[in-house]
Formats: C-alpha cells, sequence, structure tokens
C-alpha cells in the first residue's frame, strides 16, 4: 500500500475530498480500503467477463465466446448473442430478486403493523386511501388498520400470482399498457417473472435474444410496477410520504462525543426501530452512564436514503464511502441488513472497538456478531443492538472525523411533494411543470439513480449533473448517486443560481427549490415512473411516457439491481445512458438494445464512458423527444413578473427554512 494516499494509482479515482482527507490521516493509513485492493489486484477486468461474453451457465465450460469466429462458439454451439442475452437477463432477475425480497419484508412488516403488532403505526392515511383504490378495496366506514390489513394482504399475494397482471401496471399510461400488452411482457406475478427468467436461461432453453429480452422487460416491470412500488409505497403509509426538509451528508456527520451507530442495508423496518430505540428512556440513561453526550445515529447506503428523506437523520456516507466511516475509528457499531454490505468491513474494524452487527438471517459475516432483527420484537431487537454499541463507547481509541466535511442537502422529493412543490398546496398539480417544459424553460427530466464504484475517475455524477444543469435539464436522484450529488452541493437551493441554465434557474428559485431533487432510495426509482406517469397524465407532452422528454442514467452502476431498474425504465419508454454495460461482445444483441428496443419500446439502451459526452447524449435524447412533440422551437425568454411568481406560488407549502411553512 502507498504511504501518502494521493500518490497511490488509484487516487486519482477517489471520490470527495472527505474520503481524501481521512486516508491520508496516519490512523486510516493501515486501513485497506477497495481504493487498495484495486490497486492491488494488478490486472484488468477479463474482456470476456466485462463484454459479455464469458458463459458458465453449464458444466462443459465456462467457454469464453468471440462474435463472429467460429471456433470460438460455446462447446453447445451457443453464440455470443445469445451468451450475452442470458448473462444480461440473469443480471437483470438478480436485481429484482434483491427488490422483491425486500419488498416482500416489508410487506410483510405492513401486516404487522395493520395487526398491531410493531411499534410502529399507519401514517398516511390519505396514501392508504390512494392505495386501497388502485387494489380495489372498499373504504368508506372502515378502520385504517383493517383496510390496510387487506391491502397488505393483496400486495403479498402479488408475489405468489400466477396469472393475471400485477394491479399496479395500470397505474402507467394507457399507451404505455397497450404497448406492454402488444409485446406480451405484462408481468404476472413478481417472483414467477424472476424464476422464469432463471429458467429460461438456464442451458438448452431460450436462445434468441429478442425472446430473451422480452422475458427481460417482464420481470424488470415486475420489478417497477410491482416490488419496488410496493415497497414505497407501503412503506410511505407506514413511515410516512417524505416532505421536503433539510439535513446534512458525508462523513463529518459522525460526532466525536457521541455514540456513533450507522445503519446499513436496505430495509427501513431496522432502522425506524432504531430511531425509536434511540428515544428510549432506558437507553438515553445507558448513554449518560458511558459519558457520551448523546447518542448519534447515522445512515449509509440505501437505509440512509431512506432515514434521511422521512427523518431528515443525516447521512454519513455512500457505497463507496462504507469503508471510510469505519476507518475514523468513531463508529461504536455499524449494524447492517441486506445488500451492498461490502464484505471487507468486518475486516476493517479487525481489533477495533467497532462491533459489525448483522441482523438478518439471509445476511452473515465472518468475524460479525449477528442480533436478529424480529420484527415481531421490534424494540427488543433494537434496544439490544443500541446497547451493545453503547457499550463500546469507552473503548473507543484514537478516532478522526473530517468535522469541516459535511453539508447542508434539501431532501424529501416525493413525487406527491413534487406535485405540491410546483403546482401549491391546494391545487397540486404537474401543469407548471409541463407547462415549464413546453415553454422551453425547462428543456426535460433526468433521473440519476443508481451505485458508485472504484473504476473510474473523480466526480463523475457531478460532471454530468453540471452538464445537465447547465442546459436547462431538471434532475431527479436515487441512491448513491444521490448522495454524491448531495456531498457536491447541488441539494441545496442555491445551486440553482450556481449551476443551472437560465430557465431552470427561474423555476427553481421561484419556488425555492433545488435543481437536483432527491427523491429517495433506489426502490424509489417506482416514485420516478409515478411522477412520469402524472406528468403524461397532466397533457400536453404526449401520450406515453415514451413520448416525454425525459432520459435516466446510473452511470456508475455496480450492483444487479441498478441493471433491473435500467431495463424497466427502458420498458416503461425512458431511454437510458449507463458508463458501460457488459454487452459489447455480441454485435447483434448489442444493436437490438440501442437501437432495437426504441422501435418497440419507444426507448432504449445506451452507454458512453465520457461524463460530459454521457449527458450530451441524455440530452440529445431529451432534445429529440421535443422535437417530436413540436416544442424544440426556440423560445423568446419571457422573464416571471410578480404576476406569475404569484401564480406559480399560491399555497406553495414549500421548503422548511426556504419557503413558507412545511405540508
Ligand atoms: Ni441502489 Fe442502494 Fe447504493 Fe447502488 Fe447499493 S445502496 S439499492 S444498489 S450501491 S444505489
Amino acid at each position: 500500500m502507498s504511504d501518502e494516499r494521493n500518490g497511490c494509482s488509484s487516487c486519482n479515482t477517489i471520490t470527495g475530498a472527505s474520503t481524501k482527507d481521512l486516508l491520508n490521516q496516519d490512523l486510516a493509513k493501515q486501513v485497506r480500503t477497495a481504493y487498495d485492493r484495486i490497486d492491488s489486484r494488478g490486472m484488468s477486468s477479463c474482456l470476456f467477463g466485462s463484454s459479455g461474453t464469458c458463459c458458465k451457465v453449464c458444466n462443459m465450460g465456462p467457454c469464453q465466446i468471440i462474435d463472429g469466429v467460429d471456433s470460438m462458439v460455446g462447446v453447445c454451439g451457443a453464440t455470443a448473442d445469445t451468451v450475452t442475452a442470458r448473462n444480461f437477463a440473469r443480471i437483470i432477475a438478480a436485481g429484482t430478486a434483491a427488490h422483491a425480497d425486500h419488498a416482500r419484508e416489508m410487506v410483510r412488516g405492513f401486516i404487522a403493523t395493520a395487526k398491531g403488532e410493531t411499534p410502529h403505526e399507519i401514517k398516511d392515511v390519505q396514501k392508504l386511501h390512494v392505495m386501497a383504490e388502485v387494489f380495489g378495496i372498499v373504504t368508506e366506514g372502515r378502520d385504517k388498520n383493517e383496510i390496510a390489513l387487506e391491502l397488505g394482504n393483496k400486495a403479498l399475494a402479488e408475489f405468489g400470482q400466477q396469472d393475471g397482471l400485477l394491479t399496479m401496471i395500470k397505474r402507467a399510461p394507457k399507451k404505455q399498457q397497450a404497448i406492454w400488452e402488444k409485446l406480451g411482457v405484462e408481468p404476472r406475478g413478481i417472483d414467477r417473472e424472476v424464476v422464469e427468467t432463471m429458467h429460461r436461461t438456464h442451458m438448452g432453453v431460450d436462445q434468441e435474444y429478442r425472446n430473451i429480452m422480452l422475458q427481460s422487460s417482464r420481470c424488470a416491470l415486475a420489478d417497477g410496477w410491482g416490488a419496488s412500488m410496493l415497497s414505497t409505497e407501503l412503506t410511505d403509509i407506514m413511515f410516512g410520504t417524505p416532505v421536503p426538509r433539510r439535513a446534512i451528508v458525508d462523513l463529518g456527520v459522525l460526532k466525536g462525543d457521541h455514540v456513533n451507530v450507522t445503519v446499513h442495508g436496505h430495509e427501513p423496518l431496522l432502522a425506524e426501530a432504531l430511531c425509536l430505540a434511540a428515544e428510549d428512556a432506558e437507553i438515553l440513561a445507558l448513554v449518560k452512564k458511558v459519558g457520551a453526550k448523546g447518542l448519534n445515529l447515522a445512515g449509509v447506503c440505501c437505509t440512509g436514503n431512506e432515514i434521511l428523506m422521512r427523518r431528515g437523520i443525516p447521512v454519513a456516507g455512500s457505497f463507496i464511502q462504507q469503508e471510510m466511516v469505519l476507518a475514523t475509528g468513531a463508529v461504536e457499531a455499524m449494524v447492517v441488513d441486506v445488500q451492498c454490505v461490502m464484505p471487507s468491513v468486518a475486516q476493517i474494524v479487525k481489533g477495533k472497538h467497532t462491533d459489525i452487527i448483522t441482523t438478518n438471517y439471509r445476511a452473515k459475516m465472518p468475524d460479525a456478531i449477528h442480533i436478529q432483527f424480529e420484527e415481531h420484537d421490534a424494540m427488543g431487537s433494537a434496544k439490544k443492538i443500541l446497547i451493545k454499541a453503547i457499550n463500546n463507547f469507552k473503548k473507543r481509541g484514537d478516532y478522526y472525523i473530517p468535522v469541516d466535511q459535511k453539508i447542508d442537502v434539501v431532501v424529501g422529493f416525493s413525487h406527491e411533494t413534487i406535485n405540491y412543490m410546483l403546482g401549491g398546496r391546494f391545487r397540486q398539480s404537474y401543469r407548471p411543470l409541463n407547462d415549464n417544459i413546453i415553454n422551453g424553460r425547462i428543456k426535460g427530466v433526468a433521473a440519476m439513480v443508481g451505485c458508485e464504484h472504484y473504476k473510474y475517475a473523480d466526480d463523475v455524477h457531478f460532471k454530468i449533473a453540471v452538464e445537465l444543469l447547465k442546459n436547462n435539464v431538471l434532475i431527479l436522484a436515487t441512491g448513491c448517486a444521490a448522495q454524491a450529488l448531495g456531498r457536491r452541493g447541488l441539494m441545496r437551493p442555491e445551486a440553482a443560481a450556481e449551476y443551472c441554465g437560465a430557465g431552470l434557474a427561474e423555476v427553481c428559485e421561484t419556488v425555492g427549490m433545488p435543481p437536483v431533487l432527491h427523491v429517495g432510495s433506489c426502490v424509489d426509482n417506482s416514485r420516478l415512473l409515478i411522477a412520469l406517469s402524472e406528468m403524461v397524465k397532466e397533457g400536453g407532452l404526449g401520450e406515453s411516457i415514451g413520448d416525454l422528454p425525459a432520459c435516466g442514467t446510473a452511470p456508475l452502476w455496480m450492483s444487479e439491481k441498478a441493471v433491473a431498474i435500467g431495463q424497466y425504465f427502458v420498458a416503461s419508454g425512458a431511454n437510458v445512458v449507463f458508463q458501460n454495460l457488459p454487452v459489447t461482445g455480441a454485435k447483434a444483441f448489442n444493436k437490438y438494445l440501442l437501437e432495437g428496443m426504441k422501435e418497440e419500446y419507444g426507448a432504449c439502451w445506451d452507454y458512453e464512458e465520457d461524463p460530459v459526452k454521457l449527458a450530451h447524449k441524455m440530452i440529445k435524447a431529451i432534445d429529440e423527444k421535443r422535437e417530436a412533440l413540436g416544442i424544440n422551437k426556440k423560445q423568446d425568454r419571457v422573464l416571471f413578473d410578480m404576476g406569475m411568481r404569484r401564480d406559480l406560488t399560491t399555497g406553495h407549502a414549500g421548503i422548511p427554512g426556504v419557503g413558507c411553512g412545511q405540508k
């Protein structure tokens, strides 16, 4: 390991001032992180693997395929197109499975809550009624828990459903639904689509790339319009739909004189229970007894996003920062559940006072301790975890917190919030957004979602975002991408004046919103599907999501979940550009993803490594949609006069401290 981190060859990929600062401290120099491991591996990725042409679905191989070379097909005769499409489909199935299992746990927790078996309650009754209507549940004269129980049971049935259609696909624009029906890709049941994708990509089953991708779309749609949407909506009903709030992010949110407990993973049932237990008198007394000033809960990854959005709990780090959070030496316990938890975290804290506490029977780790989270004894489990952490406080040795490295963000932009931010609380509507797109102040909408990783140079998310904002593209962000943009100051309302083109700046400044809206965790990408559907419903921007000037990206994708998300966006009509995709080794399949899908779904995949060029591919895709809608003419810039400003803000519920009070 290099002594001076700025001198190591991988350090040009280190993202963020806080990480650089920390890794150059003596105490962090001996910690081996992913930056060191990527450096010390000393080899680049396998070409076959990264271009999608390594086949290991049977034991005659593994076979490395070279497209167009007769002697380099699989032993079974599989071509590059078949192999690459199968591999791609399996990535989508795995991503969907992760979201589905997460969603199932949330639905089970929701049912337990409706039965009064958890410390939680049905908080958002308005949303409960909206969802009851979607599922055809009678609400009149019924208690909220009774409605919730029926909703929970119907939601749970969607996982094992064998025939028919998932209920929430009818929330999509009619034209979108007609496209799915014509293609035969409407999802029937969540688990069924994952199983069928795995079966069809088993050795010797589906061998035609287009047919494989039809099932992949079906599977991904079962994620976006099924599992992820169920998770988002039921979680909102249980824990509250996010509204705008101020918060802070980055490593500097840790506190030297507090017991620091970080919550890492994905399912907010555990995190919410920890938030409740942190206020318990017994816990507070124990904190005092060990000499700490308080208990500081901070989030990591998507669990972080969940409690950031709903409670304003600070986020210490994203995926790429999880090791740094521990390298500070200031964390008493990192509590993890499922997904995106690096196996290295338990090694980083070896010999230190920090406990890594696994809490889900699905996800155990060598050298971690396990305290099973029992949803029926959520408070008991949460208190047991916190007591373990608090008792570590006195054992803390040297630590370093980059205290200046924290930044203000405004978060909490659910699709309901976007509705009233722009439309006003008393006449919620997407009309002003649509009008501003039509009149050209806003060129279009970009979704920046997904992960971060270590392969490419620093600041990819920021570079893409700056280019989009300059070109008047409003950004909706989720997942670790959202955290990366928050850390770079793009979730402050002031960022509008600093980074946006004149039109977008004017709209953001008028309503007091940042130009990058934090929409939530990765399952909350389903909020984007609803927001896009609402824009279509509002009128003036075509009849389907495929007509909208909108485009998505998960540039630094790491997890299979990001590909599942990309596929459900494409299948829902939104173009998607990643930095890379493991499909380049198969010419015909590659062409189908990049061009053929457009004819079927109205949108397609694309990839581009350079962040600025990637942003321009997105802008081009948005411009093409504007052209097709006939709204791409140059318009005279009209400055908002007072009357127009009043019109846009009447009844506006605003951001606390930014606008005029909260919802
Ligand atoms: Ni999404 Fe969240 Fe982050 Fe990527 Fe992982 S935490 S679910 S997969 S790395 S955004």
